[in-house]
């Protein structure tokens, strides 16, 4: 047998092959190869919904649209929309608590299994970003969209204006604005985002991201979550991963991407997730005491991880018909 079509039958029947010398193959072949990486002889699971912090409402809606057929980019997006609608949650769409100006501003992004990826930022008065960053996505020849932009595209695509800011959000605003102390303690009460990554029952994988941003952040700031392969990232090949917490350190190290990329190399998504708050916290001289961050990550097996900086992040895990909030493992055991 030629090589190139037994590294083809070894990924199809589930051989299991983690690597092969790229020094033996050509270009096409070390695609294959990098294919196999994953492969592994377990039943995948599926399907499977993984979210950050505890977001019950939001990941049993998400596995309802599953269980009855629906793709994990539906999936994801209902799902999302969930948080984004809950106005006691001060995290995410309505209610999120607002910038310095007292003004909420969002950020979002999808990926589907095709490696599409839609994305807006900094946008006002809008409550779905991120249905609004899948029609950018679907409907428009780029990924990105920004502030006023953002705003008037979605109005044009039949979204309604709102004014996001609750009277909760506005008191807690008004009560920082006394002391004006830029603290982003992101923690179990504290945090802004969801991050959701679902596999549907063909085995497709998709993900998204929603965020008002850190609280009381300087007008026009925008973190990892709306950012392809820092708040999240999708290789329908691979698997996906997920962030949330302090957005500038996942941006520096470009966290999702690296935890995709690690399991294309072989790791499991926790060994992954770990390297990757690796990258963060041993940078020389790296003071990480006073911030988060967490991920969350699935492979196309359906193995999962999480891990996280500090103690109580937690995550949403839909398998197997149950869905749990778990604790994540942790780096500060000190
Ligand atoms: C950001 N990563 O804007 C977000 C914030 C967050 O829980 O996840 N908070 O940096």
């Amino acid at each position: 047998m030629k090589r190139r079509n037994f590294i083809k039958k070894a990924s199809v029947t589930g051989l299991g092959i983690v690597a092969a010398s790229s020094t033996l193959l050509s270009c096409d072949e070390t695609k294959s190869a990098e294919k196999t990486a994953v492969a592994t002889t377990l039943k995948p699971v599926r399907p499977l919904v993984i979210a950050t912090w505890k977001t019950d409402l939001a990941v049993e809606t998400a596995a309802a649209y599953l269980a009855k057929g629906a793709s994990a980019l539906d999936a994801v997006e209902q799902g999302c929309r969930i948080e984004e609608a809950n106005e006691k949650g001060q995290s995410v769409g309505k209610g999120g608590l607002p910038d310095r100006d007292g003004n909420v501003t969002l950020d979002a992004c999808i990926m589907d299994s095709k490696g599409n990826y839609g994305a807006v930022l900094g946008v006002k008065n809008i409550k779905h970003v991120i249905s609004v960053a899948r029609k950018v996505m679907e409907d428009t020849p780029h990924v990105m969209l920004v502030a006023e932009g953002a705003e008037q595209f979605a109005v044009s695509k039949g979204f309604k204006r709102e004014n996001l800011l609750t009277e909760a959000s506005k008191k807690a605003w008004e009560k920082w604005k006394v002391k004006s102390e830029y603290k982003p303690i992101i923690n179990i009460e504290n945090h802004d985002t969801i991050g959701m990554l679902a596999v549907d029952k063909n085995g497709n994988i998709s993900g998204a991201c929603t965020t008002s941003g850190l609280a009381y952040k300087l007008p026009g700031r925008v973190g990892d979550s709306p950012i392809i392969g820092g708040g999240l990232f999708v290789d329908n090949e691979v698997g996906g991963a997920s962030a949330t917490g302090l957005g500038e350190e996942v941006l520096k190290t470009v966290g999702s991407f690296l935890i995709v990329e690690l399991m294309r190399q072989g790791k499991s998504p926790q060994e992954a997730c770990e390297i990757a708050i690796g990258r963060i916290v041993n940078k020389p001289g790296k003071d990480f005491k006073n911030f988060q961050v967490g991920y969350i990550a699935v492979n196309k097996q359906g193995e999962t991880g999480a891990y996280s900086i500090h103690q109580w992040f937690s995550y949403n895990i839909f398998k197997n018909g149950e869905n749990k909030n778990l604790q994540s493992d942790y780096f500060n055991k000190a």
